[in-house]
């Protein structure tokens, strides 16, 4: 039989230099601090090393981005509309380029990172390139105003595609940018510079500085900071709302998740298959939204599981860079341990651990595609985010059980329905509380539609017109 086999992504498309430094004031500086190395989480090579910014260098960058203020909020809209869809154009001419190195920098399948996050960044800057010059007519007053400087600090999941949430609302209203990207995946961001660069964005509008923690809270804590937006850690999200508090900035925080994917006795169960690999195994489960927890009707429960697993016997598992790849690497060391911990209290605490026979290889981080049967709501497996490749497997007998199971969490970002029947649809997405609830389907994104979660899983909106008001005085 023929099997396509496409030849694996070159990797020479990527200019990779040895060092990278800060970029301030539309210009690559070195930075004060100890720089730190970035590895391919599928080799464990170094690709690069890169400056860390200390305090001082963060003053510089929201000095920088201060002194552009003025000019920038002072464009017509129009004129910033250009830069905007300048930048998305080159994105799209670069898209290649930025999805190799999205996927050695992190360790997601090229199939993703081309075919998802790189469209997906581009259409972002496309969408809020078209608000620039209509804010008036936004249904935010006359003349909403923009915030400021914004200190923007983002995970290591989707290293781009979260910029984009980010700095192209942030642009589109007139405020000017510092960001943050996560200590593991730093080089699209410093790419996307380079980008600015080449759109010829005014100096200062976007700076971006590379560090771990500590430059993050420095951004956060800056005096001169008017917004503060973050995506990561719940447990971080916390200490930035406590540094925030009192201060007059404007924040938004999009924090964890533990998502039920819910698949009633009805459901087309090939489309709810395909929906939960896609839930749980995009980007090997590194999805604040990921479906984590299947909650399954019992009465389709053996029948459900053995097509899943059927399914999972033909996920492949490898070579990021390989077009046929299904689930790629760990993005660092610290993110398996957390998965393998969690993994095997799964199993200490009585659930049933399940993983097709799949070959790691030798060197990186890996973990299998996993699957956990008899799982109790109380097991910290179904409570905790793993983040990670592994699904949690709950059942229930009645809608009204399954939206008490679904609610049964601190988190609140997103949930799943399988079911053709249409009012139940309307019931259960009444009664999740749930930010974005996907039905016959899921990980669905559009730069239209805002992302945000109930309870812990933070405050604020991103994406749409709501994306638009975290960026204006109203
Ligand atoms: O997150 P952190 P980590 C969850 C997921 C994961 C866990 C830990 O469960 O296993 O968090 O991941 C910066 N002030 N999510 O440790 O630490 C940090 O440098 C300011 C869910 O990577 O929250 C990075 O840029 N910034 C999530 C960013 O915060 C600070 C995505 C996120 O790192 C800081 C990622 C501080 N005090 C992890 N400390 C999602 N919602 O998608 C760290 N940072």
């Amino acid at each position: 039989m023929f099997e396509y086999a496409p030849a694996p992504e070159s990797r020479d498309i990527v200019d990779l230099k040895p060092s990278y430094g800060l970029f301030i004031n539309g210009e690559f500086v070195d930075g004060s601090g100890p720089s730190f190395k970035t590895v391919n989480p599928a080799t464990e090579e170094t690709l690069a090393e890169v400056a860390t910014a200390s305090s001082d260098d963060v003053d510089r960058a929201v000095q920088a981005a201060r002194k552009a203020f003025d000019g920038w909020s002072g464009l017509p809209g129009a004129e910033r509309a250009k830069y905007l869809f300048r930048v998305a154009r080159i994105i799209q001419e670069r898209a290649r380029e930025l999805a190799v190195l999205e996927s050695l920098d992190n360790g997601k399948p090229i199939r993703e990172s081309r075919d998802v996050d790189v469209p997906l960044v581009a259409a972002h800057f496309f969408y809020y390139a078209g608000w620039a010059d209509k804010l008036g007519y936004a249904g935010f007053g006359a003349d909403p105003r923009p915030l400021g400087v914004a200190g923007q600090v983002i995970p290591w999941n989707f290293p781009l595609l979260m910029l984009a949430w980010k700095i192209a609302p942030a642009l589109a209203c007139g405020n000017t940018v510092v960001l943050k990207p996560a200590e593991t995946t730093p080089l699209t961001a410093l790419l996307f510079a380079e980008i600015c660069r080449q759109a010829e964005l005014p100096p200062g509008v976007v700076n971006i500085v590379t560090g771990a923690g500590e430059t993050g809270a420095a951004v956060v804590a800056h005096p001169d900071v008017n917004k503060v937006a973050f995506t990561g850690s719940t447990e971080v999200g916390r200490v930035i709302a406590r540094t925030v508090a009192g201060t007059g900035k404007k924040l938004t925080l999009e924090l964890g998740g533990k998502a039920a994917n819910i698949v009633f006795e009805d459901a087309a169960l090939d489309q709810a298959v395909e929906g939960i690999v896609n839930g749980i195994f995009f980007n090997q489960g590194h999805v604040c939204c990921a479906g984590s927890r299947l909650l399954v009707q019992e009465s389709i429960q053996d029948e459900l599981l053995s097509a899943l697993k059927r399914r999972l016997g033909t996920l492949r598992l490898g070579d990021p860079l390989d077009k046929n790849t299904d689930i790629g690497a760990i993005n660092s060391a610290e993110q398996l341990a957390k998965i393998r911990q969690l993994s095997d209290l799964g199993e200490s605490e009585g659930a049933e651990r399940w993983s097709p026979a799949c070959e790691l290889p030798d060197r990186g981080y890996w973990f299998p595609p996993t699957i956990f049967t008899g799982v109790a709501q109380s097991h910290r497996i179904a409570r905790e985010e793993i983040f990670g490749p592994v699904l949690s497997v709950l059942t229930f007998r009645t809608p009204a059980e399954a939206v008490e199971k679904a609610n049964n969490t601190p988190y609140g970002l997103s949930a799943g329905i399988w079911t053709e029947k249409g009012s139940r649809i309307l019931w259960m997405a009444d009664q999740l509380r749930a930010g974005v609830i996907w039905a016959n389907t899921f990980n669905r994104f559009d730069p239209a539609s805002p992302f945000g979660g109930y309870k812990e899983s933070g405050y604020g909106r991103e994406g749409g017109l709501l994306g638009l008001e975290a960026y204006l005085d109203v």
